[in-house]
């Protein structure tokens, strides 16, 4: 286990003697000391500290207020802290662990004890990160289209709403483009449904490269992406939806070099006459797809 401790006492050779202790067994590959609790808490917010062992008693910030400085920030509340504490003082070991420590180690230290328990803590503190880590992937799955890597539809409709509320509340406005790739059941057919996987991943990657900084993209179905452009009125979107057309047209694929594609672009803005709702937009661009496509298609229309 090789982790980041931090030591709060006000005695620098309490410390050095829980540091001596753990340093015996490989327990910590950094270790940050402070001299009390708001010394301990700035390190605290500032480094990545896996295992706290905090002294109770200390001028300025004492060990009691340091634990509720801790528990009132959401990104502190999973460091594990070991109280050191009196031997005798029952009542004082049952409020740390009341006021959020984990579990505490008495004075004069026991070594064997002590590395025991920082142990436990350590492996707490490790299977939690791996908790958060999966969680955090499974989420990131939830709003991933596989084939592609852009956010998938139901994310996407999630980030738009979120967008048409934000534009309405702040008068500002969003457009969305929504893009179809033209003849795409012909490129299945003349080269495989395997290159037309790939020309979906092509087209995706050019998406991506041509995302401004608020800009999302997404697979909204089969052959067709969406785009949200927050901040953006119909006359920056409708350059964006050029640009994308153009590349588009000059995308070249490696193996198929005389695979050659286009997409037909339809583009809706709030605030609009016709745009009241989130339907509304959704409905006005893909209405201007369909036109589009009607005008025949690798066009851009509004
Ligand atoms: P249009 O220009 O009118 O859009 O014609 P199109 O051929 O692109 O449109 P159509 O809706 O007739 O066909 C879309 C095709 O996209 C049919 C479907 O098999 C194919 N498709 C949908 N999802 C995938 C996918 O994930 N991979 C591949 N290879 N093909 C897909
Ligand atoms: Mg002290
Ligand atoms: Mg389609
Ligand atoms: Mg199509
Ligand atoms: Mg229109």
């Amino acid at each position: 286990m090789k982790s980041a401790i931090l030591i709060i006492d006000d005695s620098k050779l309490a410390r050095q003697q829980v540091i001596d202790i753990l340093k015996e067994k490989s327990l910590f590959k950094f270790v940050y000391e402070a001299g009390d609790g708001i010394e301990g808490f700035k390190t605290a917010l500032n480094r990545p500290i896996d295992l706290i062992l905090c002294d109770v008693e200390m001028p300025g910030m004492d060990g009691f207020k340091f634990l509720r400085m801790m528990n009132s920030r959401e990104e502190l509340q999973d460091i594990p802290i070991i109280m050191l504490t009196g031997r005798e003082d029952s009542e004082t070991k049952v409020r740390g662990l009341e006021e959020g420590a984990s579990d505490y180690v008495t004075k004069p230290f026991d070594p064997a004890e002590m590395i025991a328990r920082v142990k436990v803590q350590l492996k707490i503190k490790s299977l939690q990160d791996k908790l958060k880590k999966s969680n955090q992937m499974l989420l990131e799955l939830s709003h991933t289209d596989p084939l592609t890597g852009l956010n998938n539809r139901r994310f996407m409709m999630e980030g738009l709403a979120k967008e048409f509320e934000r534009s309405q509340r702040k008068n500002a406005p969003l457009s969305m483009i929504m893009i179809d790739i033209d003849h795409f059941k012909t490129i299945n057919d003349t080269y495989g449904h395997q290159k037309g996987d790939a020309v979906l991943q092509g087209l995706a990657t050019l998406l991506k490269q041509h995302l401004r900084q608020y800009d999302t993209a997404a697979r909204y179905g089969g052959e067709e992406f969406a785009l949200i452009l927050p901040e953006t009125g119909i006359e920056e979107a409708a350059q964006v939806a050029e640009r994308l057309r153009q590349a588009t047209e000059k995308l070249v694929f490696e193996d198929l070099s005389q695979l050659r594609m286009t997409a037909s672009f339809g583009i809706a803005t709030t605030p609009a006459d016709t745009v009241q709702s989130l339907d509304d937009l959704i409905r006005e661009a893909d209405y201007a797809l369909y036109n589009a496509k009607r005008a025949g298609r690798n066009r851009v229309e509004a």
